[in-house]
């Protein structure tokens, strides 16, 4: 009798779960579908990255002498994950199909229900390419009254042994964030990016993409990413070297025409299984042992693969499906045109959504103080937001995009673990980048028609938001701000705010 393992787009991995004890004439499966491939109108780059790192990943199984049953998109099975399984099931009649969960809610139901409606025996596995599994994330957070990444961070650091001495963290402190602040000076060089060739199975993916998915955002060429396992450890290995050295102190700068900085471009990487979160730390940390990279940069990396990632997906298992639906702040407005085409005179939005829109990629602060600052400060609906985050970035899975669209940058969850919402003014943004210089704004300007929209409606957000907010102890110092504020002051930035909300 044989064995079916059937492996998603983000399963991209030999030590997956499910493919533990394959044994010979056992089948993997995969599929590209169309619901897949469509339930959100997904990134052209993110859909071309990941069906030619599936077909790679398909070849190099078979040249291991795997059976491989693999549908490329447009055959006639491959409506949904189920058609497909289902006409592999017919065709190969196994008494057993293995999996590993999904990264997402609403596929695992569906793996669910194949358990009753398949016929063979469903054996769905955890995923142990993520460090903390279920149940140790439910025992940590069980009857905390708040979930601080910081604490969750230490017992990884502690269960790890990353950057351990004795039993204490590396250079006496766990967090060295204060130190990854600075903006980025003008005579620093960003390291150039290496490029990786097209070949014939990615040619062959892009012209597809090119042809099926026309509609979809985004641009589709140049396409120069990693999208095999070789290609991933050879760009690994060139940002340790590279780039990991300033990625601690300039984390948080921005800077006009450099969309990757210091950043490690290495999320879609990890999040679909060509390289293994504990190697891309293992890596780091040796780099600092080997004094290559310093600490800040080392241990601000580590923080943000076996802390935020693993906590992101914490939060996101604990709260589903509930947290899709959040919305605390009652934000109901549309998403403005400008998200699609990037045609706004705001240069920072225009500069991060226009990158956005060529790389399919863009690096945190973008993402959070940027593009996401803006979603806060305007009241855009969550579900809108979440959707645009869900199909712009090529590591973007619901699993990692909601908590941080949700309770990150929205505080739609009410702070369910970020201890305030990350609003700020034009002042961050001028601080942190070069972008308001070429602005036809003026950041400096609080009211007026020329004034920095990111200024006024930074004081009628925490204005209308008084009830919710104000009783924040981190808010005290803003709304005393605020409370001085003349009537004439409070009214310009009413005034303000109104005119430009209903010119979205
Ligand atoms: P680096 O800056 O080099 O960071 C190193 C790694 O740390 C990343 O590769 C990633 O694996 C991890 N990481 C860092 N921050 C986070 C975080 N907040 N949550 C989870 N992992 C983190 N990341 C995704 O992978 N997919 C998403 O869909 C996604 N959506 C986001 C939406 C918003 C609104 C925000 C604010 C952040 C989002 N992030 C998401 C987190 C983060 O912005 C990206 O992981 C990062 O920008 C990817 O680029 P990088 O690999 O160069 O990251
Ligand atoms: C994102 C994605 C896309 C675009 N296409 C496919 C596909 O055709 N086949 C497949 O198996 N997986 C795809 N994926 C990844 C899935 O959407 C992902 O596995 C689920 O969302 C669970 O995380
Ligand atoms: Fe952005 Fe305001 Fe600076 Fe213009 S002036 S780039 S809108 S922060």
């Amino acid at each position: 009798a044989r064995t079916l393992r059937l492996v998603l787009g983000d399963q991209l991995s030999g030590d997956l779960s499910a493919l533990e004890d394959l044994s010979k004439g056992d089948i993997v499966v995969m599929a590209e579908v169309t619901a897949e491939a469509t339930y959100v109108k997904h990134h052209k780059k993110k859909i071309a990255f990941l069906f030619a790192a599936m077909r790679h990943f398909a070849r190099t199984l078979q040249e291991k002498g795997v059976e491989v049953d693999y549908a490329v998109y447009g055959d006639p099975a491959g409506t949904s994950l189920e058609t497909a399984l289902k006409a592999a099931v017919k065709r190969h009649g196994p008494t057993r199909v293995i999996m590993t969960e999904p990264g997402e809610w609403r596929v695992l139901q569906m793996m669910r229900d194949w358990s009753e409606t398949l016929g063979p025996d469903v054996e769905i596995r955890p995923d142990t390419r993520f460090l903390c599994d279920h149940e140790t994330f439910l025992a940590w957070a069980d009857g905390r009254k708040a979930l601080r990444m910081e604490y969750f961070y230490r017992e990884m650091r502690r269960r790890t042994g990353y950057l351990m001495r004795d039993d204490g963290p590396e250079g006496g402190e766990w967090n060295f964030d204060s130190e990854n602040r600075e903006p980025l000076p003008n005579d620093v060089a960003v390291p150039e990016r290496p490029d990786y060739a097209v070949d014939d199975t990615t040619r062959a993916v892009l012209d597809l993409v090119g042809q099926e998915f026309a509609d979809h955002f985004g641009d589709l060429e140049p396409f120069n990413y990693p999208v095999t396992r070789r290609q991933a450890l050879h760009y690994l290995d060139w940002f340790v070297k590279n780039a990991l050295p300033g990625f601690g102190t300039w984390q948080d700068a921005m800077k006009q025409g450099e969309p990757l900085l210091f950043h490690s471009h290495l999320s879609a990487l990890i999040n679909c299984g060509l390289l293994d979160p504990r190697e891309c730390c293992r890596r780091a940390e040796q780099a600092w042992h080997e004094g290559e990279a310093p600490l800040n940069a080392v241990e601000g990396f580590i923080r943000q693969i076996i802390g935020w990632r693993e906590f992101i997906r914490g939060i996101y298992w604990l709260n589903m499906p509930d947290y899709a639906s959040s919305n605390k702040l009652q934000a109901r407005r549309k998403l403005p045109d400008f998200f699609w085409t990037g045609e706004t005179e705001m240069n920072c939005l225009a500069q991060a959504i226009g990158e956005t829109r060529a790389n399919a990629y863009a690096h945190h602060i973008q993402r959070l103080m940027i593009i996401g600052n803006f979603c806060l400060l305007a009241g855009l609906d969550p579900r809108e937001v979440q959707e645009w985050y869900l199909l712009v970035y090529w590591d973007a899975y619901e699993w990692v995009e909601m908590p941080n669209v949700v309770g990150m940058i929205l505080w739609a969850d009410g702070g369910l673990f970020a201890s305030k919402p990350y609003a700020a003014s034009g002042s961050y943004i001028d601080r942190m980048s070069d972008y308001c210089g070429g602005c036809r704004y003026a950041v400096k300007k609080k009211s007026g028609e020329s004034a920095c929209p990111f200024n006024y409606l930074y004081w009628d957000f925490l204005d209308r938001n008084r009830q919710r907010l104000a009783g924040n102890a981190r808010m005290a110092m803003m709304y005393r701000t605020l409370d001085r504020m003349g009537e004439d002051r409070k009214k310009a930035f009413r005034d303000d705010a109104r005119r430009f909300l209903d010119s979205l």
